[in-house]
């Protein structure tokens, strides 16, 4: 069998972050028609899944007197608040229906720890807890990352740089992404990527 060295991973592409969600990411599912075209094109697809337990320690309605989109400090550093969203078997946390699924070779579930959020697919906001994508695609053999999806500046940001920081070679295709853009998060989350050696593209 040829080689196969490179994975597109599309992050989060989910009822709660496209328009009409929950924490709805403006044009979210415009990107939806390039990201199915990407699976047919590169020979691993990785999905991931936000996954929060009904009480998550990131959803502002659990922390007494705070709001969604406010930063507070956990045990393991800053924490941003969020709306209630992507609930585990929740129609706000399946994919949106306009996405491919069956391409996916694996589909990634991540933030179930009621205690510590998961922006990265692989690492826990603690930036230690691994889990277990970089391993699973070690022992594949792949070395190259193709990101898109949802969002921007928080989960495809902090997956990409992990990825570089492990080791990979990390792309961002910023066409297949849309952004939260919080409090200049974007253009934050652009110089992170950019200084941890992620590809950013069209
Ligand atoms: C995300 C905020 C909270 C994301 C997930 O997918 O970017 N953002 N949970
Ligand atoms: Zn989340």
């Amino acid at each position: 069998m040829a080689d196969v060295t490179e994975a597109l991973i599309v992050i989060d592409i989910q009822n709660d972050f496209c328009p009409g969600g929950a924490l709805a990411v403006a044009g979210g599912d415009e990107i939806i028609p390039r990201v199915n075209a990407l699976m047919q094109e590169l020979p691993v697809t990785v999905l991931t899944q936000d996954w929060h337990p009904e009480e998550h320690s990131s959803f502002a309605a659990i922390h007494a007197g705070c709001a969604p989109f406010q930063t507070i400090e956990m045990p393991y550093g800053p924490q941003t608040l969020w709306p209630v969203h992507c609930v585990q078997g929740s129609a706000g946390a399946a994919f949106h229906p306009g996405l491919s699924i069956d391409p996916a070779d694996l589909i990634l579930r991540k933030g179930f720890r009621a205690e510590v959020d998961s922006y990265s697919a692989f690492f826990e906001n603690d930036h230690t807890t691994p889990t277990g994508l970089a391993g699973y695609l070690r022992e594949r053999g792949i070395t190259d990352l193709t990101f898109v999806g949802l969002a921007l500046d928080y989960c495809v940001a902090w997956s990409a740089i992990d990825a570089a920081r492990l080791g990979f070679r990390a792309r961002v295709l910023e066409g297949a992404c849309r952004a939260i853009d919080l409090a200049g998060s974007l253009a934050a989350a652009r110089d992170a990527m950019r200084a941890a050696g992620v590809v950013l593209d069209k």
